[in-house]
């Protein structure tokens, strides 16, 4: 069995400026409201007869603040999409799922619905009743059906960020609590979480102003939190991350790179515009390629088959990390 120490030992220095960003950064806005959430939530999949194993999907893009009273802020790029789909298919597989995404992104059971304003959908009957129009009823039925059950089954916790410290708090606070379920928890990190930020003791109190010329601002490293959340907050759980680059002679380099440094058990490493095409997921026993075959499929299908399969054998017996022979 694997333990915190089949991971080689954090990086003091790294360990350091990860609790500094902890201690520095604006208290988590209704945080006893998260945790309360999460133990609830934590409990009940305990109690589930199965022992169902549990996945935290994190999804979206971080934003990170340039004033503490917030007017304007970096933002990244990300729908979504992954990680909503991904959560579809992990509740398919039989797992609970805390789906901690960015506010407003792409959410499970909604990326068929119809991009239009949500009163454009829908229509009232001469008896006053309210209805889908013909055209969208059926995609909605759907949706609304698969959704019914999972909030019928307590199999899906939400949970949102906006800014870079919010998500950061909140997987540290999933991840200490998700320490009991041993290997039957599992992260999914496919949010893309910025590298660079303003510290929150540099911020500016107020919105910058323009009168004074010209901005400079330098923006420093978020510190590493994947070997945190490896080695101290769950440290037999199961976590693959995910490396996005738009420079392809980059990503392998990249992917495997973060696979050792980090300690986690698969890295799934994507370009920027073929995503949804074709991901590589690179482990210590070798890489596969998963490549959708038409357009109608979703990749995150194969991408969280041939994960969970891992998983469940890391649950039966192996540490997950094995290297080819
Ligand atoms: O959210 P989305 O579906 O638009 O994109 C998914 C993704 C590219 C953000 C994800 O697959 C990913 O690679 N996340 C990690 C990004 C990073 O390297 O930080």
């Amino acid at each position: 069995m694997e333990t915190s120490s089949d991971c080689e030992a954090m990086d003091p220095d790294a360990l350091q400026a990860a609790e500094r960003f902890f201690d520095a950064a604006p208290p988590l806005s209704g945080e006893s409201d998260v945790i309360a959430q999460l133990k609830a939530f934590v409990y009940k999949q305990n109690r589930s007869e199965k022992g169902r194993p549990i996945v935290c999907v994190t999804s979206g893009g971080t934003t990170v603040p340039l004033e503490r009273r917030c007017v304007r802020f970096i933002d990244n790029f990300s729908a979504g999409n992954r990680g909503a789909a991904s959560t579809e298919f992990f509740l398919k597989s039989g797992y609970a799922v805390i789906f901690l995404s960015r506010t407003g992104s792409v959410q499970p059971f909604c990326r068929d619905l119809p991009e239009r304003p949500l009163l454009d959908c829908l229509e009232t009957a001469p008896d006053g009743s309210l209805h889908a129009r013909p055209q969208y009823e059926q995609t909605v039925l759907s949706a609304l059906k698969a959704h019914s059950t999972v909030v019928a089954d307590g199999t899906l916790l939400h949970l949102h960020f906006t800014t870079l410290f919010e998500y950061l708090q909140m997987l540290g606070l999933v991840g200490s609590l998700l320490e009991g379920f041993g290997k039957r928890a599992f992260f999914y990190l496919a949010a893309a979480v910025s590298d660079f930020y303003v510290p929150w003791e540099t911020m500016h109190e107020h919105k910058i102003q323009s009168a004074g010329g010209p901005l400079a601002m330098e923006l420093c490293n978020v510190p590493k939190m994947i070997p945190l959340l490896r080695r101290r907050w769950a440290p037999e759980a199961f976590v693959v991350s995910f490396k996005l680059e738009t420079d392809m002679g980059m990503l392998m380099q990249k992917a495997k790179g973060a696979l050792l440094k980090n300690g986690v058990h698969a890295v799934v490493a994507n370009e920027l515009h073929t995503r949804k095409d074709k991901v590589v997921i690179i482990e210590a026993a070798g890489e596969t390629v998963l490549t959708r075959d038409s357009r109608d499929e979703d990749i995150e299908e194969k991408i969280v088959g041939h994960l969970t399969q891992r998983h469940r054998l890391y649950l039966k017996h192996g540490n997950g990390r094995e290297r080819a022979s």
